[in-house]
């Protein structure tokens, strides 16, 4: 990259030269955040690029997402500035995998959670997020057995909140189980007034605490909504920056993790975009996210069933 280009000017200009869309997603960095032409979170995001005129969708997320935005728009470039921006949650579940465990259920509907790959989204019958988890699992009769996969902290929570004996696959997001109970405990004496508010992803014990339980929007709505001034925030921290604009004369507080070397939860393949990444993906149309036909539609019927069951 030559030296001294202004790479918010210089990703401007590449927007409007190749018709390009800038999506971003809350995990993002603030500066990231501040350039997208739409910021969310994976609900919003795929209902942007299901909707996108631009020629190339220029996805600030992980990969799982772009895919999603390349399974509902074949014949759009998708470019995302760092293929090994991966994801722990979707890491954990395999489409070989819940095959296996589908072929053991016979006469169960498998309802994913959308943070997983292509492979598993085409062995599923519905996707969902956790926005919306809760509707489209309701909407099923009450005797359907259900397989839920990858996250089991979210389908324990939804198990709970639906009353469903969902059977589920054991994966994780690292982002979401690394909180500790005890330098929140700390947190919460330091800060008595303050609210902790979770995403469903966190463990049950810390879930058992919290005075709000809910998706990224909602933990938004929640912030601006709510009566209280001061806010424990326990999911990846990037959404502060969001909450902090929506909310300027709230404090907002990450909660702390397990590693006392660090002041908060950061995705670290979230944070593999950059500013530079981003000019540069931009610039040459690469990273670019392909995906084999076959596999696409496959998936696409189970994303498109998520967005009908939650117009
Ligand atoms: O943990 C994630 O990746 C989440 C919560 C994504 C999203 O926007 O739902
Ligand atoms: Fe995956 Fe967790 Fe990062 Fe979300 S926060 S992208 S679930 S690793």
């Amino acid at each position: 990259i030559p030296q001294g280009i202004d790479l918010v000017e210089e990703i401007n200009k590449l927007r409007k030269e190749k018709n390009a869309v800038i999506l971003a997603h809350y995990y993002q960095s603030g500066e990231i955040q501040d350039l997208a032409d739409y910021l969310g979170d994976s609900l919003q995001l795929a209902r942007a690029a299901a909707k996108t005129e631009a020629d190339m969708i220029v996805f600030c997320g992980v990969h799982f997402m772009a895919e999603a935005a390349k399974i509902l728009n074949p014949t759009k470039k998708v470019v995302l500035p760092d293929t090994k921006a991966g994801c722990s949650l979707a890491d954990s579940c395999s489409a070989e995998g819940l095959r296996g465990l589908r072929e053991k259920h016979p006469n169960a509907i498998v309802v994913s959670y959308i943070n997983c790959d292509a492979g598993v989204k085409a062995e599923s019958d519905i996707i969902v997020t956790s926005s919306n988890a809760e509707a489209i699992i309701n909407s099923l009769p009450a005797d359907q057995e259900i397989i839920f996969a990858p996250d089991r902290n979210l389908g324990r929570y939804l198990n709970q909140v639906c009353n469903r004996k969902m059977i589920l696959w054991d994966g994780a997001c690292i982002v979401h189980e690394a909180f500790s109970l005890e330098r929140i405990a700390q947190q919460m004496a330091e800060n008595p007034n303050a609210k902790l508010i979770a995403h469903p992803e966190a463990q049950e014990d810390l879930l058992k605490f919290a005075h709000f339980i809910g998706s990224t929007s909602r933990l938004l709505d929640y912030v601006v909504e709510n009566e209280a001034e001061e806010f424990i925030v326990a999911t990846e921290e990037g959404i502060l920056h969001e909450m902090q604009k929506l909310a300027p004369n709230k404090k907002l507080i990450p909660a702390l993790v397990q590693d006392e070397s660090c002041n908060c939860s950061e995705c670290f393949y979230m944070k593999l975009s950059t500013l530079e990444k981003l000019y540069l993906c931009m610039k040459y149309e690469l990273p670019e996210i392909q995906i084999e036909e076959e596999l696409r539609i496959k998936a696409l019927s189970s994303i498109n069933r998520m967005l009908e069951l939650s117009e």
